[in-house]
């Protein structure tokens, strides 16, 4: 028998010198999250006095550990506890249980495979009009230009999912630039992108309050749903609202972000639309890998709850841990070639959507829209290709693109 090695102190953790908000680092992410793994399983960032984790087994050890590592205390830098959020705590992504249980499992079957079922063939009949916007009338071999993000990643999403919702057609202009703000809010309150962004809040936010009340919402959809779930007892009347909030939140800007990763790999990675075309049941691996190689929610942080010890350090109790979904869908550890966009891979495992009780409730979601619109672009387009410079859109959580100049050839 051996006794372990006394447990270190946290100055003894290795240190990195990144602040993974900044401007220059949010550009390009890519080696700071390489550093994050080389440095160690837990490291100290004195920058933003705050720990991390970014390999892929430390990631998900962290996210399996939801009673030492809290999300109550919110999942951005900021701690609740000591600091007022910005808007009323989510009642899924900043609870712990019990309090996550009953909001995560009205949500779950609002969201699940089964509801969506019944929204299939509406969406891609909805992806069929849109191409057909895009491309009816050319001569095939023809080609036009289009934006990936505007015309492809974002009008897809808009189209469909406020409708599945319920919610009225006036105002929807807000959603995009709510998701946006709340994202960048995980960042501290002096953060650039957050003080930018502040400004046109107070209107975002309450046009987004209001639709989450009952009367805004049409008499079938998820927030009819959600609503439904409170008449049943299952949710309280003031939660219902914070529920709907949550879609209206967490539903737009990343589905979009997440097909604009989409098309961009597929743009960029050479011979995965033919593969694609030649068998478009590999419609769904498409999408999880683009999710794995870009990670469009890059990390949230957890609290400790008590002092815990990580990676042979006790913690205390009341620190901040950055946990790196990015850092571990490029592991090395864990992917072969991490660095490739590769079709023949099998993703699964990836933690892109998170992992455990907090793994994203509204995967199925993401899921559909990106394979009604990827199916439709199969049976109309020959050949993507980009035909300019993609430009980034920065945001402190989530890695996207604010253009992505594509050539369709029909
Ligand atoms: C949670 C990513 C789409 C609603 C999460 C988490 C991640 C994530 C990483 C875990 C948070 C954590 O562990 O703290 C993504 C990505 C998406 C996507 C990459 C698209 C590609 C959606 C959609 C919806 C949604 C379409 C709603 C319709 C939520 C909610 C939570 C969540 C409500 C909190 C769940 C909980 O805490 O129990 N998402 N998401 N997400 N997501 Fe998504
Ligand atoms: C929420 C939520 C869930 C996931 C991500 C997110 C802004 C928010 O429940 O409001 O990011």
């Amino acid at each position: 028998m051996t006794t372990p090695p006394p447990a270190r102190a946290l100055d003894d953790l290795p240190a990195l010198d990144l602040d993974p908000f900044d401007l220059d680092v949010l550009r390009d992410p890519l080696p700071g999250q390489a550093a994050l793994r080389e440095a160690g399983r837990l490291v100290r960032l004195p920058r933003c006095d705050a720990l991390a984790v970014g390999r892929y087994e430390d990631v998900r050890a962290a996210l399996a550990n939801w009673q030492d590592l809290e999300s109550s205390a919110g999942v951005g830098l900021s701690n609740f506890r000591t600091e007022p959020p910005w808007r009323p705590p989510s009642l899924l992504l900043e609870a712990d249980p019990p309090a996550h249980d009953a909001p995560r499992s009205v949500l779950a079957r609002v969201l699940g495979p089964r509801a969506l079922q019944r929204l299939r063939a509406g969406w891609a009949a909805d992806a069929e009009r849109l191409l057909g916007e895009l491309l009816d009338g050319l001569p095939g071999g023809a080609a036009v230009e289009a934006d990936g993000v505007i015309d492809l990643a974002a009008a897809f999403p808009l189209r469909v999912f406020p409708d599945a919702v319920g919610l009225r057609a006036d105002g929807r202009e807000h959603l995009l630039p709510y998701g946006d703000h709340a994202f960048n809010a995980f960042a501290a309150t002096d953060h650039p992108l957050v003080v930018a962004g502040a400004a046109g809040m107070a209107e975002h936010a309450a046009w987004v309050g209001e639709q989450c009340q009952r009367e805004n919402l049409a008499p079938t959809g998820f927030g009819a749903e959600i609503w439904a779930a409170a008449d049943r007892g299952e949710l309280t009347p003031a939660q219902a609202p914070l529920v709907v909030r949550s879609l209206l939140t967490a539903g737009v800007d990343t589905t979009v972000h997440g097909i604009g990763a989409l098309l961009h790999a597929l743009a960029v990675a050479p011979g995965a639309w033919e593969q694609l075309c030649a068998d478009p049941s590999l419609v769904r691996v498409a999408f999880d890998e683009a999710v794995r190689w870009s990670s469009p929610v890059q990390a949230f942080f957890r609290t400790t709850a008590r002092p815990v010890e990580l990676g042979g350090v006790v913690v205390p109790a009341g620190v901040k841990v950055l946990v790196s979904f990015a850092a571990a869908n490029r592991d090395p550890r864990r992917w072969e070639a991490p660095d490739a966009y590769d079709l023949h891979r099998d993703p699964s495992g990836h933690v892109g959507f998170g992992m455990g009780i907090h793994q994203c409730v509204g995967q199925h979601v993401a899921r559909l829209e990106a394979e009604s619109l990827l199916l439709a672009l199969l049976a109309r387009v020959r050949r993507v290709e980009l035909a300019g410079e993609p430009v980034r859109h920065l945001n402190t959580t989530l890695r996207s693109w604010e253009s992505l100049p594509l050539r369709l050839v029909v």
